[in-house]
């Protein structure tokens, strides 16, 4: 915990189980919550990086989190492999222990997490994520940033499934023009033998008809669903 003054108090789920989606800043357990304005111009993206954002639709290693605040995320971890025992499991707006249905490809995948612990509520609120997400969403001005939802994705060691190649926005087609983006943060080193993710340049732009890539396997199962040609 690094505030120690009067943290905000979540409301209850069930009795002794906090709701953390009713505190809409940080509860500070991640990171001190900034309280002086120049330090979030401090996290402001350069001219290249977000140029480079709004050419290939993707800018990647981006430092985000200290070794210290990755590890103790990665132990609420638990809850979502089923380990530990939750009792606010049914806050989350989905939940699959395996979405590929077959034990040798095991997907974990969830939505709506951030309500169970305070350090996954922290993650949206990351100063370091806000700033520079509040200068993508529109080209050379600064906007209010809104969060959507949280989800993640767990690929257990040696069984773990595939997420097949999709676009997010074809997923999330509320707003148009395209209004929102997605901050993909790894909470363990992404590499080719571990499963981590790949990025095509450019496809931000790919469409069908108009429209963004259609979605042809909810699940994610179907790796030749989306092909180039
Ligand atoms: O981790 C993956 O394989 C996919 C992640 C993803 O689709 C995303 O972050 O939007
Ligand atoms: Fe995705």
């Amino acid at each position: 915990m690094y505030r120690k003054m009067s943290p905000p108090e979540p409301k209850e789920f069930l009795p002794g189980v906090p709701d953390w989606s009713t505190v809409h800043e940080p509860s500070g357990d991640l990171f001190k919550p900034i309280t002086d304005k120049d330090d979030w111009s401090k996290l402001m993206w350069t001219e290249e990086q977000t140029s480079k954002f709004w050419t290939d639709g993707v800018v990647t290693n981006i430092p985000l989190l200290s070794e210290e605040q990755c590890n103790r995320i990665i132990n609420d971890y638990k809850y979502f492999t089923g380990e530990v025992e939750h009792p606010g499991m049914d806050m989350m707006y989905e939940y699959h222990s395996n979405q590929s249905g077959d034990p040798n490809n095991v997907l974990i995948h969830c939505l709506g997490h951030w309500r169970l612990t305070s350090l996954f509520h922290d993650l949206p609120f990351l100063p370091q994520i806000v700033v520079p997400a509040s200068q993508l969403l529109v080209p050379d001005k600064q906007t209010a940033v809104r969060f959507w939802h949280d989800q993640l994705f767990a690929k257990p060691a040696k069984h773990g499934g595939v997420v097949a190649w999709h676009q997010d926005y074809s997923y999330w087609i509320r707003t148009r023009p395209m209004m929102h983006l997605t901050v993909h943060v790894a909470l363990d080193d992404q590499s080719e033998e571990n499963g981590g993710i790949y990025y095509i340049p450019k496809s931000h732009t790919w469409t069908r008809d108009g429209e963004p890539l259609p979605v042809l396997d909810f699940n994610f199962k179907d790796m030749e669903s989306i092909k180039v040609t």
